[in-house]
């Protein structure tokens, strides 16, 4: 075949014998991995592996020219490098380069790397002149040793160390698996937390809306109770009415009693006073002294005292004072009446009875109906500012109806209160929580990172922050409103770029930006043993992205892309 542009050929090296050249030992072509080796077995003619109708002489490969539309004639040369995977019709020569796919059937040049793993080497990269040890450990990638170039076999001491690493990432993968594990036994405790919850407050809301039932009967009828007595007590009969006047004339007729007595006593012991003065007057005075006044005073006060003196008079007194002390006592039934008895005496049935029974006869809906109605037109006075709620309330109504009213309003507002957290409940049942609910246990978690003038947060399932180191407000990078995925590029274990489908958690409308859109952050979640925030970008003003690591990222083996793994050759 031709030889145009060979280095090969330049080399002085027989294309012929190259195409088994440290190949035999492995018996098949250089750079052909196990998993083609049987496209390589006829040794007299080669068939291309994706164009089966071309078919060239076994001599033909890898002598340096490519044959083949998908290049597999060269899989240990670069002869075939300018094919590319994403361009089917490259330029050039060949008869068969117009419709035809030229897709390589071949992921790369195969090293066999003995120490380590096997990997792919892209064609461009062999007999380029430098060594390609990450790919290529055992330096077989440049075994033209273009320009002098001499790769020695690395993959010993590149093996160890990668076995090393690799087991320390391994040991961090089994672990985290461990904790996604733990995080899925801990969500689904946490749905039952919740389930549970949800059966006691649905109990607990059927027993409350019975007592409410009960409550209200209850206000009813004490509301119709004492407004019977409040009706009751505010029309008095005349029996009432007058037995409360008697009763406050009494009371008069009482106090007077009790002054006249204590007025009497005083002019009782005046008196005294003055007959024992008169009485010494008599016994004192000298007759011989012809005074004819003094001799008339005698002879008054003479005939006075004939007729009994004052301490006569009080000695009679003492039967008489115990009865006037018995009626003064403030506090004695001495008048024999029972004034209680007749201010509230019940009267016969009146109107307003009548009335009241009325509302028996009534539908007991339409009595509800025309109190809701006075309860609300209260309401509506008192939100109007016509009454106050101490008149509508404190004096219109009694202690027993108050006291109903609040046993009711508390059962009331505690029902309300269950019937939320009921609601929150079910609706958080109901939410995405991701695969198995493996975020419940994580939502709320708080992770942060400093990253330039910033400390960021992410907390998971809620919100993303920027916080200034300096201080100042906290700025919302934007809250949680759904999962999502993003494709990225991962390099296998090939060196290969491929893409991988990440998962991300998206948050939105956070605070706004000057002169741009509300905040968001897209957080990018990575395999990893602990929630950690690996890196932080603002991709576009305002607009940022977070690389995390949690357990619930990790997936498969821990071992990597294994998409094209050969067969480890260690
Ligand atoms: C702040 C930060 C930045 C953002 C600017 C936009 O400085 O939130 O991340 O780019 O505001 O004005």
């Amino acid at each position: 075949m031709r030889h145009s542009g060979s280095f090969l050929a330049f080399l002085g090296i027989a294309t012929c014998s190259t195409a088994w050249a440290a190949a035999n030992d492995a018996s098949r072509p250089r750079g052909v991995s196990p998993e083609f080796a049987k496209f390589y077995k006829d040794t007299t003619t080669f068939t291309c592996i994706s164009h089966p109708a071309i078919k060239v002489p076994f001599s033909s490969v890898n002598d340096d020219y490519c044959d083949c539309p998908d290049g597999s004639d060269e899989p240990g040369t670069s002869a075939c490098a300018h094919l590319s995977k994403h361009s089917p019709s490259t330029p050039s020569d060949h008869p068969w380069d117009t419709d035809l796919d030229l897709t390589p059937a071949l992921p790369g040049f195969y090293c066999k790397n003995k120490g380590h793993k096997p990997s792919y080497v892209p064609f461009q990269r062999v007999n380029d002149g430098v060594c390609d040890y990450e790919a290529c450990c055992d330096g077989s990638d440049e075994w033209a040793h273009v320009g002098g170039t001499k790769c020695e076999d690395r993959c010993k001491e590149i093996g160890k160390e990668w076995r090393k690493q690799e087991e320390k990432r391994q040991k961090s993968f089994t672990s985290a698996m461990k904790k996604k594990k733990e995080l899925v036994t801990e969500a689904s405790r946490l749905r039952k937390e919740i389930e549970d919850h949800i059966n006691d407050l649905e109990t607990e809301i059927k027993a409350e809306e019975i007592k409410i039932q009960g409550l209200e009967a209850e206000l009813h009828r004490v509301e119709k109770a004492e407004r019977g007595k409040v009706v009751k007590g505010k029309k008095k009969g005349k029996v009432n009415v007058l037995a409360g006047l008697a009763k406050s004339r009494v009371e008069e007729l009482r106090n007077a009693l009790v002054d006249v007595r204590d007025q009497r006593d005083e002019y009782h012991s005046r008196v005294k006073e003055l007959e024992e003065i008169l009485s010494k007057f008599k016994v004192e005075y000298n007759p011989n002294f012809n005074d004819e006044g003094v001799k008339r005073a005698v002879r008054s006060w003479e005939e006075y005292a004939a007729k009994g003196t004052a301490a006569d008079g009080i000695s009679g007194q003492a039967a008489k004072d115990r009865d006037l002390d018995e009626i003064s006592k403030p506090d004695s039934d001495s008048s024999g009446i029972n004034w209680e008895q007749w201010e509230n005496e019940e009267e016969r049935e009146t109107e307003i009875d009548l009335i009241y029974k009325l509302a028996a006869y009534l539908p007991p809906s339409l009595v509800d109906y025309l109190e809701d109605k006075l309860s609300s037109f209260k309401s509506f006075l008192v939100s109007n500012g016509v009454l106050t709620e101490a008149e509508v309330t404190s004096s219109s109504e009694s202690k027993a109806v108050t006291e109903a009213r609040d046993a009711l309003n508390a059962a009331k507002s505690s029902l309300t209160g269950d019937q939320n957290r009921l609601r929150d409940h079910r609706q958080d049942l109901e939410k995405d929580y991701g695969p198995e609910d493996i975020f419940r246990p994580l939502k709320g978690r708080c992770i942060s990172r400093d990253a330039g003038e910033y400390t960021y947060e992410h907390c998971f399932l809620e919100g993303t922050k920027q916080i200034p180191k300096k201080g100042g407000s906290r700025v919302g990078m934007g809250n949680f409103v759904r999962f999502g995925s993003v494709t990225l590029d991962e390099i296998n274990n090939y060196g290969e770029l491929i893409p991988v489908e990440m998962m991300t958690l998206e948050y939105a409308n956070g605070q706004s930006c000057w002169n741009g859109p509300n905040r968001s952050t897209t957080v990018v979640l990575q395999c990893g043993e602990e929630e950690e925030i690996l890196k932080v970008a603002e991709d576009e003003k305002c607009v940022y992205s977070m690389i995390v690591t949690t357990p619930v990222a990790c997936t498969g083996s821990g071992s990597g892309s294994d998409s094209k793994k050969g067969k480890d050759e260690l």
